[in-house]
């Protein structure tokens, strides 16, 4: 039974979304009287609730999609509310279709989408992975956070050549040295209103923290959104590269920790989002005139299937004219899939770019 509190909690916030005539969240076009009704009374045996996977949306009426899912039974138990927005976010994955097997491809087509580097200031590859046998952050107890982080740091730390890096501690690192990390885009920031909101902030910064290579070319961040984000990124605009070194990590990574997977959604996440392959490779770049306008440029990257973020990534502005722009979808095709649809974006918007 869910207890009487949360019913209250549930009834307010849907009645407030209901009332924001304005919110354009996929959470708002997708929960409805009936499917509110049918789910309100739902808890997984971890005893996650419909709050668990709304109240970041109903808090945060600009969220772009508003929910994520506690543990991964929430995905099957509110899979009336989860599909839908799947099949929207990702651009036409039905409730029937199943995500395809992780396949790399044949990384080296990939190749260096600006040689002449007049756009591209930088690339990154990342993908997600959550640990079997562990919930999503709502779940999580102090003590499995600190266990997860004492597993993929002993874990890395075995990892060898390129790979080879330290692990750096949120807890007991100084602001200055955390504060240049932001800044310099390798480390994720602090205090994510949408995040804090789904209750995934708890315990911080007990169990976070960061793995790098010398010349921050590899990176695993760990405990933040999801147990583990696992990026490869250099400067300029050299794709094939950035991928062959994602794909090498992830395998020697996967034969190491086990992860969880989903027959049907593919690798589990806490954002419905990131199902599937978890990949979002983007490029920082500039593209003064086709981005004079940001809803003009928004509206030509969407034909491409690509999105638009501002210069400190999701929910940020671009400064100094300098947008990240990745793939959008991420499940129904495969990791190559979704790699080669953001190359190809990104070579028609240079190619705009220079007949402007
Ligand atoms: P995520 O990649 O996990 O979806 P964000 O949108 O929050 O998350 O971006 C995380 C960080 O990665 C931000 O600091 C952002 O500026 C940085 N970033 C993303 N793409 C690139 C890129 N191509 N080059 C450099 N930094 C990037
Ligand atoms: C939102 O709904 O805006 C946040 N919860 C973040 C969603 C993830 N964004 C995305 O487009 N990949």
């Amino acid at each position: 039974m869910v207890d009487a509190a949360v019913l209250e909690k549930l009834e307010a916030g849907f009645k407030k979304l209901e009332a924001a005539t304005d919110c354009k969240s996929l959470l708002k076009k997708y929960l409805s009287k009936d499917i509110f009704d049918k789910l309100k009374g739902q808890k997984t045996s971890l005893g996650a609730t419909l709050l668990d996977v709304i109240q970041s949306g109903v808090e945060n009426l600009d969220s772009g999609v508003g929910i994520y899912a506690p543990d991964a039974e929430a995905y099957t138990l509110f899979a009336p509310l989860f599909d839908p927005i799947i099949e929207d976010y990702h651009v036409g994955f039905k409730q029937t279709d199943k995500h395809p097997n992780k396949d790399f491809g044949d990384v080296s087509s990939f190749v260096n989408v600006d040689p002449e580097g007049q756009y591209v200031i930088s690339t990154r590859v990342r993908c997600g992975r959550s640990m079997e046998g562990y919930p999503f952050n709502p779940c999580l107890t102090e003590a499995q956070y600190k266990e997860m982080e004492e597993k993929v740091s002993s874990t890395l730390s075995s990892l060898e050549g390129e790979l080879k890096g330290t692990y750096f501690p949120l807890t007991g690192m100084s602001k200055e040295v955390q504060q240049k990390l932001i800044d310099d885009h390798f480390l994720f920031k602090e205090g994510d209103r949408f995040l804090q909101a789904a209750n995934a902030c708890r315990y911080w910064p007990a169990g976070r923290g960061i793995y790098h290579n010398d010349n921050k070319t590899f990176l695993v961040w760990v405990n933040e959104e999801d147990h583990l984000r696992i990026i490869s990124m250099q400067m300029g605009g050299d794709l094939g590269q950035v991928f062959r070194r994602l794909t090498s990590a992830v395998n020697e990574i996967e034969k190491r920790i086990p992860f969880s997977h989903h027959d049907r959604l593919g690798f589990l996440t806490f954002c419905p989002t990131n199902l599937g392959t978890t990949v979002r490779a983007s490029v920082h770049i500039k593209l003064p005139k086709l981005a004079a306008n940001r809803d003009k440029l928004e509206e030509v990257a969407g034909k491409y299937n690509l999105q638009v973020r501002g210069t400190r990534g999701e929910h940020t502005e671009a400064e100094g004219g300098i947008y990240d722009i990745s793939n959008k979808r991420r499940m129904g095709l495969t990791e190559f899939q979704a790699v080669k649809e953001m190359q190809d974006g990104i070579l028609e918007l240079i190619k705009m770019e220079k007949e402007m």
